[in-house]
């Protein structure tokens, strides 16, 4: 599996977005495009079929080396095997939770499937960010940078935050929210060398060529 510190393009099979689309061809145009991690992403779905789906998206991520993040249920990443789960301040901190290790000593283990599950946390500000690096985060998420429909009611942090972020993360960090082709020079100018991208991909006439797009910009941003 690529290794995360590797990773510049964070892209997203999110099914709000999926427009007719099976998720595992889609999870392969987004591999195929470079994506360097792929998270599922289904708000509306109960845990059951997140895990379907994750199981369907899984063998099309492992071949091509990309880790898979899962995003809300670490049961779900657990359970399939994949490398990473997501969540947000209020699924982590909100849950009454400080350390990632609290998290996976409460998920039940089976033998052999993902003995290191990473856990990658949201962070709105840098008061937040110190607290999910102190958590023992693998990565952290750092937007909203702009306001989102996919999102529509996080408040934007502004590039001000992503200055700070490139100052002062000491762990692999993705600027996330309303980032596009035509605003990425300037979250590149803020110093962030690796972006999620939902929508501005989702929406693309081709989810590769687009994929493909931002990544030979953020390759040749040096890091
Ligand atoms: N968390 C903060 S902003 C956001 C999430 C999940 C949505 C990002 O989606 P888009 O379409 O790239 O703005
Ligand atoms: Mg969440």
């Amino acid at each position: 599996m690529k290794m995360l510190a590797d990773a510049r393009l964070y892209a997203f099979v999110d099914t709000a977005y999926l427009r007719g689309r099976r998720p595992e061809a889609l999870a392969q145009q987004l591999c195929d495009g470079g994506a360097d991690l792929l998270q599922l992403r289904a708000k509306e779905l109960p845990a059951e079929q997140v895990r379907r789906l994750a199981e369907s998206i899984l063998p099309v991520t492992e071949r091509a080396g990309v880790g898979l993040v899962i995003n809300d249920h670490p049961a779900v990443a657990l359970a399939v095997g994949a490398a990473y789960c997501h969540l947000g301040q209020e699924d982590f901190f909100g849950a009454g939770l400080t350390q990632v290790s609290q998290l996976l000593a409460g998920l039940s283990r089976p033998s052999t499937l993902s003995p290191q599950l990473g856990v990658g946390l949201s962070s709105h500000a840098p008061e937040q960010a110190r607290q999910a690096v102190s958590a023992g985060a693998a990565y952290l998420g750092v937007g909203p940078v702009y306001a989102t429909g996919t999102k529509p009611t996080a408040r934007p942090v502004t590039l001000s935050y992503v200055r700070w972020a490139a100052r002062h993360v000491p762990v692999p960090w993705f600027a996330i929210g309303g980032i596009s082709l035509a605003n990425l020079d300037e979250v590149l100018a803020a110093g962030a060398r690796r972006v999620c991208v939902v929508s501005a991909i989702l929406n693309a006439p081709d989810a590769a060529r687009a994929c493909q797009r931002f990544k030979e910009r953020l390759l040749s941003a040096a890091l």
